[in-house]
């Protein structure tokens, strides 16, 4: 015989899952322990939206789902935001949650942990199933594994009640219910006439530029898109978790010359890139104002419904990235003509003195330690290890650390994403250690970490090579502001001064480092990276240095009153 345990269990492995991340409880910590029992990697967590999140970046990394696996209700919940936002930035994983009596969830009698959670979760995911009978979890796992990974990949939702575990059948029968998925993610081959729309517009535009997105990191097809940009001559821009894609320090990169481009290109290719906030929607004042209508668009993206989602589009490309760059480069031709040398040499000088000028800035060692000074050390350590993962979120740290830190290799930086979230840090770092077992650096506002920090003991635990930055500026921006009361509360935005982020590293065994100076933080990432081990450095940054909002300070609603 054989029992729902097993058939989960089974159903994940024979569709190659063999690590899970989740918190243990009523009714899945026996599942938990089958798993380990199994030969399954189980990474357990303090709270389950860092599992959710380590899910959601394995499934960036991989392109398989990740799972994150919760107990019901309070668990369920917590481990939601993940999977809204593994949705929101298009990563592919699966939340398997445990669920109490439909019988009694349903009549609202009151049941442990009581909540009709796949109600909830359906309209926050991509899809969301849920599995009563032991003979349907094959096809249960199956729906969920499909629906993560084909078209645009997002999160699904896995119900999966308790008195489904112990729900036997026959082992032969079990046996023959699973589905190993044949193909899960099928290329989808662009329609000829729209790689001809794209190429015969292309072949027309005075000033064209290439945006990558993480759509383009995620679809790995890394050989043809770095001989697409070269080929074409074009120079291009990669949105932050898609640098690396190209070395940032390639000849075409337009990083350093970013308003220029965007505010006077005349057609622009984007790759796995949508036009939302972070792209100011394609219009207005980042796009040149008027000249935005004549700019036109080609698209390259998998989900036909976001073409015209802000602008028109006047070439769409729908399918898998990979298939249409390849057909792209193949329409091209062996003489494709390359852009006129006015506009690219206009980019190429002014991306050249802005970098010598940030250079100038990075050279500087004023008195207190500030973002530019202690980035500098973390740029070269990244430039020396450029297959280290950079995990990154905050305000400033996260703006001056896209901005200053280099990546050389695709799918090496992990970030805020579309959301602009907090709190992906440490489910971001564990995920990318356990996942890639590369060197891991966490770039981490003081306020960012704090949403996450409980976790170091979690990466004490599994001995990871992770080493945490926080950039400790006593606060959310800064942390100067003042209760304009004089009452005995501090500020909101103020945290306590001077704290000692890196003691509690080493109230798990991890190593702690205070850091002052850019030779103290330098010496404390040298020694994480050769030793390997967790640690945390309280990197002491100027507490006046940043900015409201970091270089969105525009979103908040009174900059943007101010503007009308
Ligand atoms: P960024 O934030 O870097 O600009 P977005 O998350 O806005 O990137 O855009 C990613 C886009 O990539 C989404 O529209 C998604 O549909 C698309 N995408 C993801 N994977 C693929 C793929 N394999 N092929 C084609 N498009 C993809
Ligand atoms: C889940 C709002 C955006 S950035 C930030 C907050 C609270 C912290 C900035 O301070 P930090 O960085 O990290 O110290 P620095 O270098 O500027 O001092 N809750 C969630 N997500 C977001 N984005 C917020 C709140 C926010
Ligand atoms: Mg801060």
């Amino acid at each position: 015989m054989t029992d729902g345990f097993q058939l989960v269990i089974e159903a994940l492995k024979l569709n190659g899952i063999d690590t899970i991340f989740g918190v243990p409880g009523i009714p899945i910590t026996d599942l938990t322990r089958k798993m380990q029992a199994e030969g399954m990697r189980v990474i357990s967590f303090r709270h389950e939206q860092h599992a959710g999140n380590a899910a959601a970046a394995a499934g960036f990394l991989t392109q398989k789902p990740g799972i994150a696996l919760t107990v019901s209700a309070p668990g369920f919940l917590n481990g939601l935001t993940a999977l809204t936002n593994a949705t929101t930035n298009c990563f592919p994983m699966i939340l398997i949650s445990g669920s109490s009596e439909r019988e009694i969830v349903d009549l609202q009698q009151g049941d442990y942990e009581e909540m009709d959670q796949l109600a909830i979760a359906k309209p926050l995911c991509k899809a969301a199933f849920r599995v009563l009978h032991a003979q349907d979890i094959g096809v249960g796992i199956a729906r969920a594994i499909r629906s993560a990974v084909s078209g645009r990949p997002g999160g699904v939702y896995l119900d999966l009640p308790a008195k489904l575990f112990s729900q036997t059948m026959t082992a032969e029968a079990g046996k023959a219910s699973l589905i190993k998925v044949v193909d899960a993610a099928p290329r989808q081959l662009p329609a000829p006439d729209s790689v001809q729309r794209a190429l015969d517009l292309l072949k027309g535009a005075k000033r064209p530029l290439i945006l990558l997105g993480k759509g383009a990191a995620y679809a790995q097809a890394d050989a043809d898109i770095r001989a697409f940009v070269e080929k074409s001559g074009i120079p291009y821009l990669p949105m932050s978790m898609a640098k690396g894609l190209l070395p940032d320090t390639h000849g075409q990169s337009a990083s350093a010359a970013r308003s220029y481009v965007l505010a006077e290109a005349d057609v622009v290719v984007l790759i796995g890139a949508r036009l939302n906030w972070l792209l100011s929607h394609g219009k207005g004042k980042t796009w040149g104002g008027d000249k935005a209508a004549s700019r036109q668009f080609i698209q390259i993206d998998i989900a036909p419904t976001e073409i015209d989602s802000n602008v028109a589009i006047a070439a769409p490309l729908i399918g898998d990235i990979g298939s249409c760059v390849s057909a792209l480069l193949t329409g091209m031709g062996s003489n494709w003509a390359q852009p006129p040398v006015e506009w690219t040499g206009s980019i190429y000088d002014k991306r050249d003195k802005n970098i010598a000028k940030m250079a100038e800035t990075l050279a500087k060692n004023p008195p207190v330690m500030n973002f530019q000074s202690a980035l500098n050390v973390i740029r070269n350590v990244v430039k020396a290890n450029p297959e280290a993962i950079v995990v990154n979120e905050g305000a400033n740290t996260l703006d001056f650390a896209r901005s200053i830190v280099d990546m050389s290799l695709p799918r090496k930086r992990l970030d805020v994403g579309t959301w602009g979230i907090m709190g992906i840090g440490m489910g971001f770092s564990v995920a990318a250690a356990v996942v890639t077992g590369n060197q891991v650096i966490a770039i981490e506002g003081d306020s960012a970490f704090g949403f996450s920090g409980m976790e170091v003991e979690t990466i004490c635990r599994y001995n990871l090579p992770v080493c945490i930055v926080v950039f400790n500026n006593n606060g959310i921006y800064r942390g100067i502001d003042v209760n304009p009361t004089g009452g005995p509360d501090v500020a909101p935005t103020v945290f306590v001064k001077n704290a000692r982020y890196d003691m509690m590293m080493q109230a798990f065994g991890g190593v702690g480092v205070h850091a002052t100076t850019p030779a103290e933080l330098q010496a404390g990432i040298d020694e994480a990276f050769r030793s390997g081990k967790p640690t945390l450095i309280n990197a002491v940054i100027d507490e006046t240095a940043g900015t409201e909002s970091g270089r969105i300070t525009s979103l908040n609603p009174t900059s943007m009153a101010n503007k009308k």
